[in-house]
């Protein structure tokens, strides 16, 4: 790979360079830090990307160099906090490795020769690659993936792919993160979901009123995903007196602090759900007239076909159809029309036989799901001892309202769609939805940014159904349509094996694949199966070295985005420039007109101006695409980018609460956007969408192998630990990971300030297990799987479950050029299990709950790893130059 001295040459070599005249190019306007050449200072109102908070910055420009960053006050979720990575922002701006240029190849892949081309050239270049890939083998031959979290923007790839006519992009996260949970509480509510550190459960924002009095933190840890926001929002209302519990095998902050902390086993959180559930069944703790009125859970479901009773069907989309009950009063079977029917004694629970045919109500159904769940059962899989757990459940079912927050953690094992469903059950049958002090909320928006907060219109109808089909991995896990993406581990079969069709050109957009995606070694060795492949992004990382063309892209202080925040609208806006690096969103529209131009036929047509609702569909600069997305707004981007934070509607306005009583046009109460208008705690569109993929694909699709289960169930982990499992003899501990707070993901290893404070991986281990195991504090250790071993810094600690061990990825920039190419050493996705068994839904695999066996490593440190302050010093950014502005054919 190009090292820090390979770099420097390259931009010495383009002094006297101006830019090529690429008249496609538009740079981002970098006027307002450039003008100010004298000593003058400003300072820049915009908003940080070094994670998913997106929290308000304040950025100090004197000489067009950016030289200060503090948080806005203004922003209503961060109140002027920032973080650890956020503050790092101008060393990652600044580092001297930056991607200045496109690079094309020019020696074997890994060998880091390379040859600087004009962006023009490297669009035609990619494009003519993607033509001749889809003439040869087909669209579907070409595949793009994404980072998660953190990327600026998500659906330009999606709506490149859409109408290129590939099914095909992935990303490391969707199934692992987040889709089972939003997926999940969009079937079930169709409102927000409880995710803190996606800026969802934005109640808890309003400590200083709110009514809530309780907790649950299960699997996500504010303190460490998003310190500045929920992080610090946690700290206001544990002073505000609200109880928590926290659910983690890690003590985080946030665990240190609760009233109740169960070290839950890794991969096990689905059988202590059920256990809550069933406790809460058991002691009649519910909230007994919500789920009465307001869940599904009364309704007769036939046992044999799942489906629900229906008495009538509905035409009318605000009208749902009408369900079955049993009417205690007559002692029969009852139609019961929406909302509710005060004449009929419905049955909450029962089994009842009628014409021959058995009928159950939901209720009836979970309570019979959860029967072998019992407290003493659940310490037993779990981990944690009954007492605690009792405790738990009690803290939170004693001190209402409240809210349960569900993190990642669980969406990393092949447990996720029932882990995020039993979360949702819980929250709704206390009745914690919409009412003053609950997570789950239906609060204002702008609507300036579409799913998600991103704003550019995916286009999925315009993937032809043929297309569709050929999804990898997503007739059987369907769920992935949701998201628009493919099944990652099918995608690495089909790259390894040809199987079901070749893959023959990758274009990647996102830090380091090598250390984000599981198994990675097979990913590595994978490559070698593809013609061209293309990594965008800000620095080299360990995935350029297999790459045949290195885009540059913008750091965080150069883009411009639109974002939400409460009953705000901000701006991320770019305050400075460097190089020839342009906002990814821009590439994206840029490669699929260059397509269209050489006669492909989707995107041609969306020069018809279909795709994006009226006139935009490509865009040359990101002020074209944002004026399009703020037309509901009274704000054109140059407005807001002057005005912002603007508040959107007023906090009153935006925090309103029981949407579901509002009236609709029959003078009904609303519901919930659900089929049945109620919220479906038996999840009868579990069925439908494994049988057809409604309502997320935009076609029919043919069943998967075996129906979705409408209720939560616990499936033991693959890789076991527990009495009687063959592999715990060889590999006895249960491996985690979980946030820490000096990087998002891969980023930031190349930043002095944040490998200073945590230079390698530390392993968590229990003083027990370290004992056993004949392992010292702060020694290297080698921590092995079935897949492969590497090393760590032993970290013993009585804050971790004493049969699990925790550790996070990593990668070494300094390796780069070695035959690691950095991600070999200390990458706990070395380990990671990316083969089945899968979650059904989603095809989840496992980051979180396989096994590992730990080892001193007489070694010590891998070869070339930095771990003393002096190493980072050539990470540092170059202190003195004034920052060159390419717009104005400047040069260094
Ligand atoms: N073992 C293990 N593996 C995991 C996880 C885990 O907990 N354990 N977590 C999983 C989760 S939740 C996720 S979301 C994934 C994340 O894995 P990836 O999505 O592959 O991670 P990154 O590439 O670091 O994330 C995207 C990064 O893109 C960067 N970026 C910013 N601006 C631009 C730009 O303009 N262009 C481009 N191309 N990139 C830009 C941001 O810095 C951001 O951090 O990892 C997953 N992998
Ligand atoms: N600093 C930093 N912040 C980030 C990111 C980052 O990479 N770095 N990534 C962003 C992204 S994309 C995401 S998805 C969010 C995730 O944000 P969170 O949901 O808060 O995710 P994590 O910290 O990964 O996991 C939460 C907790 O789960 C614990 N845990 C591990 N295994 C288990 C288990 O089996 N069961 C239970 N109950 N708990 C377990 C971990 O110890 C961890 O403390 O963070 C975002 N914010
Ligand atoms: S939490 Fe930190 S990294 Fe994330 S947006 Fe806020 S300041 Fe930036
Ligand atoms: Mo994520």
């Amino acid at each position: 790979m190009m090292s820090k001295e390979d770099f420097l040459a390259a931009t010495n070599m383009a002094v006297n360079l101006t830019l090529d005249g690429d008249s496609q190019t538009k740079f981002v306007d970098a006027s307002q830090a450039s003008e100010d050449d004298g000593d003058t200072v400003k300072i820049i109102k915009t908003a940080c990307r070094a994670c998913i908070s997106n929290c308000g910055v304040l950025a100090t420009v004197k000489n067009g160099r950016v030289i200060h960053l503090e948080g806005n006050p203004e922003d209503p979720m961060s109140n002027g906090h920032m973080c650890a990575k956020g503050l790092s922002g101008i060393q990652a701006l600044y580092n001297p490795n930056r991607n200045k240029y496109p690079l094309i190849r020019v020696g074997k892949r890994g060998e880091n020769k390379w040859k600087r081309i004009s962006w023009k050239e490297a669009i035609d270049t990619i494009a003519h690659k993607l033509m001749a890939a889809k003439k040869d083998f087909g669209a579907e031959s070409v595949f793009c993936s994404t980072g998660g979290g953190g990327n600026p923007e998500f659906w330009s790839i999606s709506r490149f792919c859409n109408i290129f006519g590939t099914p095909n992009w992935f990303e490391p996260g969707c199934a692992q993160c987040y889709l089972p949970r939003m997926c999940v509480y969009d079937m079930m509510y169709g409102g927000t979901n409880a995710s803190i550190a996606d800026s969802n459960a934005q109640e808890i924002y309003f400590a200083h009123d709110t009514k809530m009095k309780s907790l649950v933190l299960w699997g996500a840890d504010p303190s460490y995903s998003s310190p500045a926001s929920g992080g610090s929002a946690l700290v206001n209302l544990r002073a505000h007196g609200v109880k928590t519990v926290v659910i983690d095998p890690r003590m985080t902050p946030d665990a240190a602090k609760a009233d109740v902390w169960l070290p839950v086993r890794p991969g096990s959180d689905v059988a202590l759900q059920l256990a809550w559930i069933r406790y809460i069944i058991d002691h009649k703790l519910y909230n007994h007239d919500f789920v009465m009125k307001w869940t599904n859970l009364p309704y007769l479901v036939n046992v044999e076909t799942k489906l629900e009773w229906r008495a009538a069907k509905s035409s009318d989309s605000n009208q749902p159809d009408t369900f079955m009950v049993w009417d205690q009063k007559t002692n029969a079977p009852q139609p019961l029309a929406y909302p509710w029917n005060e004449d009929l004694d419905v049955a909450l629970e029962g089994t009842f036989v009628i014409n021959g045919v058995t009928y159950k109500t939901g209720f009836q159904l979970l309570k019979e799901r959860v029967e072998a769940y019992t407290l003493e059962e659940a310490a037993k899989i779990c981990w944690v001892p009954q007492d605690k757990i009792e405790a738990a459940i009690l803290t939170f079912t004693n001190n209402m309202p409240g809210g349960l927050c569900i993190g990642v953690a669980t969406d990393q094992s092949p447990n996720s769609a029932q882990a995020a469903m039993a979360a949702g059950i819980i929250d709704m049958l206390m009745g914690d939805v919409e009412r003053p002090g609950a997570l789950l909320q239906r609060f204002g928006s702008a609507g300036a940014t579409n799913m998600i907060g991103y704003c550019v219109p995916p286009a999925q109808s315009k993937l032809p159904d043929e297309q569709l089909k050929k999804r990898l991995g997503t007739i059987e896990h369907k769920g992935l349509h949701m998201w628009l993406a493919g099944h990652a581990p099918s995608v690495l079969h089909a790259i390894e094996t040809g199987d079901p069709y070749p893959l023959r050109v990758w274009l990647e957009r996102s830090g380091n694949k090598l250390v984000n995606l599981a198994d990675s070694q097979r990913w590595a060795k994978a490559t070698e199966k593809v013609d061209f492949i293309v990594h965008m992004y800000m620095y080299p990382t360990s995935f350029s070295a297999y790459a045949d063309m290195l885009l540059p892209t913008e750091e965080w202080l150069e883009t411009d985005m639109i974002v939400e925040t409460c009953n705000k609208l901000m701006a991320r806006q770019a305050v400075t420039h460097l190089w020839e690096t342009i906002d990814e969103t821009v590439i994206w529209s840029k490669l699929a007109k260059r397509c269209a131009e050489l006669g492909h036929e989707g995107c041609r047509k969306a020069f018809d101006a279909e795709y994006m609702g009226d006139d935009l569909p490509y865009w040359d600069s990101m002020e074209e695409l944002l004026d399009a997305n703020l037309k509901n707004t009274k704000f054109t981007w140059q407005q807001l980018k002057a005005e912002a934070p603007v508040e959107y509607m007023s906090e009153k306005e935006y925090r309103s609460y029981y949407t579901y009583l509002k009236p609709n046009a029959a003078g009904q109460p609303q519901g919930f956007p659900t089929p049945s208008k109620k919220l479906e705690l038996y999840l009868e569109s579990m069925i439908t969408l494994g049988r057809t993929g409604q309502p997320y694909s935009h076609c029919e699709l043919p069943a998967a192998s075996q129906d979705y289960d409408p209720l939560p169930y616990y499936e033991e982990p693959y890789e076991s630990p527990l009495p009687g499992s063959k592999m715990a003899a060889e590999y006895p501990l249960v491996m985690t990971n979980g946030r820490i707070p000096y990087y998002h993901h891969g980023t930031l290893r190349n930043v002095a300030w944040t490998r200073e404070l945590y230079p390698a991986p530390e392993v968590w281990i229990h003083p027990q297990a370290a004992k056993k195991y004949g392992v010292q504090d702060d020694q290297w250790i080698w921590v092995e799987s079935l897949r492969g071993k590497v090393r760590g810094i032993a970290h013993i600690t009585s804050g971790i479950n004493p049969g699990s061990v925790y550790m996070e990825r990593f990668w070494a920039p300094e390796n780069l050029n070695s035959k690691t190419h950095g991600w070999q050493e200390m990458n706990v996705n070395v380990l990671a299990r990316s083969k089945g068994p899968y979650n059904d839904v989603f095809g989840t695999y496992t980051l979180r709950g396989y096994l590992v066996k730990i080892y001193p490593a007489p070694e010590g440190a891998p070869e070339g790893v930095y771990l003393e302050p002096k190493e980072f010093k050539s990470f540092l950014a170059t202190p003195s130059a004034k920052t060159p502005d390419m717009t104005k054919g400047e040069t260094v």
